[in-house]
């Protein structure tokens, strides 16, 4: 089979990158770099916009307020090219196995290529089957929509339920909160992530069973938040129904394990295709976003898949240095791994996008958040940032303070839109204001002597200006990209997220990590499994260490 000898010659065969000229390059050139102040380079080179800003339709991208320089662009596409970036991109699109340690293709684009080309994988035309799913998901998410779907008493369903957590649950979720504007409300959508069990007591406390459906979103379905929000559902419904036959017309699942979703009660015929080949944080583009499709209709999550997938041709075709999401990944690595930053934020200018950091968090973070590379030897340099973030304004007024005089550089994507989805009177100008604003600021920053002079010409006392210009100093220099998208829609939305979903790609790539399993999710599955029989059966295992067992003993004793 061609997928071992994939796997042979991925293994013991990685010559670490930090061995190579490109990579020497890129840390000598740093080390240069490093004394340099931003506003000097702006102030050498007038067209210094224009030289780093990319303009695609759905969004333009001003990645000029980096610690770079045509010289810094050029080393960084060397080592692009030196990790053989094209070569592994297009293994990613032909369906090659490149999640080496899980043996499997990664294949969510292909959730989003319009064309009809087959691709096998296995033996399988996996074309067909995206197809299919698409179509059964149009069929239903019409039938809800229209009202067609009766549930067990003849009633219209007036509410869906998404229950599931992490991949199944953040994508969709965010899109629906990012597009509520292009949601016409015939249903409405909520979300259930949370194992505790405020969150799902709460969702349905105002619902009426007759009306309301559940979709059951687990790629394993064996996740044990999902199975007891699941059951909890379940036992709901029958409480109310006191028949069985009621659980076809309210619950179906989205699951690659068709198995266990039929022997939960789910009727075979309610069940939508996931598969291995798609990984659950990449996943709302298959039957994982059925709620987005409910929400807004097929048409717009279908405009959604093209959005992702013109994105997905840009980054195919488009030259290295005037590709997006490479140079997004390039920075990153440039930002972290050789200028040092330890963290990034991703600061959305539009209420819409509210979600959008806790979604790249988990894009970014279980992807790349690792430290060996592909052959499981350990890394010796930085690979990514803590991502981390939330709304610009709101952080302007909290975190900003962090972001502008701290002792640490935090990279930061700014992410706005020319237009808004919901214009109220001038608000929209105030918020771009800010919006500009901000990378200036961070960029410029003060320096002493501005500060003197400022507060000299506001009547301050020598005194006075003595003991406060040191804490008025903004270095600046700090680093930010600029994504100014046309409007947030659905199409606009995919290519910001195919975006950074390559971005993350490449970033992976380049740092020779697996960026596709998750085993630090797993570990501490494992011993919480472990952890809930002990506190079902009141007995305490004797391995735990002192604060475990400690914490386990105050908890009982309740
Ligand atoms: C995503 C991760 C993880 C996963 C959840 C839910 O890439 O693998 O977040 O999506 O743990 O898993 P299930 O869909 O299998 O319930």
């Amino acid at each position: 089979m061609y997928y071992g000898s994939q796997l042979v010659s991925m293994k013991n065969k990685t010559d670490s990158i930090k061995h190579s000229s490109a990579w020497h390059n890129v840390a000598a050139h740093a080390s240069k770099m490093k004394d340099i102040h931003m506003s000097d380079l702006f102030d050498r080179d007038p067209s210094r916009f224009d030289n780093f800003s990319i303009k695609l339709k759905p969004f333009l991208l001003d990645y000029s307020k980096n610690l770079i320089t045509h010289e810094t662009m050029s080393l960084l596409a060397t080592l692009a090219k030196a990790s053989k970036i094209e070569q592994w991109r297009n293994k990613m699109f032909a369906g090659e196995r490149i999640n080496s340690t899980e043996n499997r293709a990664v294949l969510h684009t292909a959730l989003r290529n319009r064309s009809s080309k087959p691709l096998h994988i296995d033996g399988i035309n996996i074309t067909e089957e995206i197809q299919n799913s698409l179509n059964k998901m149009k069929l239903f998410s019409d039938r809800i929509r229209q009202g067609l779907w009766k549930g067990y008493s003849g009633k219209r369903i007036t509410d869906v339920v998404n229950i599931g957590v992490g991949g199944s649950n953040l994508g969709p979720q965010m899109v629906t909160e990012a597009l509520k504007q292009y949601s016409d409300n015939s249903v409405n959508v909520h979300y259930v992530s949370n194992v505790d069990g405020t969150q799902i007591a709460n969702i349905l406390r105002p619902l009426n069973p007759e009306n309301v459906l559940f979709i059951i979103s687990s790629k394993t379905f064996t996740t044990t938040e999902t199975m007891t929000n699941a059951n909890t559902a379940m036992k709901w419904l029958t409480a109310s129904s006191f028949d069985q036959s009621a659980i076809a017309k309210h619950f179906v699942a989205v699951s690659a394990n068709k198995e266990n979703a039929i022997s939960f009660g789910i009727d075979k015929d309610n069940i939508f295709d996931m598969w291995d080949w798609v990984g659950g944080r990449f996943s709302l583009w298959s039957a994982i976003g059925l709620p987005i499709a409910i929400d807004l209709g097929f048409e717009r999550f279908i405009e959604l898949l093209e959005g992702a997938h013109e994105l997905d041709q840009h980054f195919c075709n488009a030259p290295i240095q005037e590709n997006a999401p490479i140079i997004l990944a390039l920075l990153s690595i440039w930002n972290c791994t050789f200028l040092g930053a330890q963290s990034q934020a991703i600061l959305p200018y539009d209420q819409s996008l509210h979600m959008l950091s806790a979604y790249m968090q988990q894009a970014e973070m279980e992807s790349n958040g690792k430290s060996v590379n592909w052959d499981g030897v350990d890394i010796d340099y930085n690979t990514v940032p803590s991502i981390w973030g939330g709304l610009g304004i709101d952080g302007q007024h909290a975190f900003y303070q962090y972001l502008h005089q701290s002792s640490n550089v935090v990279p930061a994507d700014f992410i706005g839109s020319k237009k808004s989805i919901t214009p109220v009177q001038d608000h929209h100008e105030t918020l771009m204001a800010n919006f500009f604003a901000q990378t200036q600021a961070l960029m410029q920053g003060v320096n002493e002597q501005q500060v003197r002079e400022d507060l000299k010409a506001k009547g301050r006392t020598e005194e006075y200006i003595d003991k406060i210009a040191p804490h008025k100093v903004h270095k600046g220099n700090r680093p930010t990209n600029t994504i100014l998208m046309q409007q947030i829609s659905p199409r606009t939305l995919g290519s910001l997220i195919a975006l950074y979903e390559n971005k993350i790609f490449v970033q992976g790539i380049i740092l020779q990590i697996c960026s596709f399993d998750q085993w630090g999710v797993e570990l501490g599955k494992g011993l919480a499994n472990k952890i809930q029989k002990e506190l079902k059966m009141g007995t305490l295992n004797d391995s735990h260490d002192s604060s475990t067992k400690g914490l386990i003993s105050c908890y009982m004793e309740q």
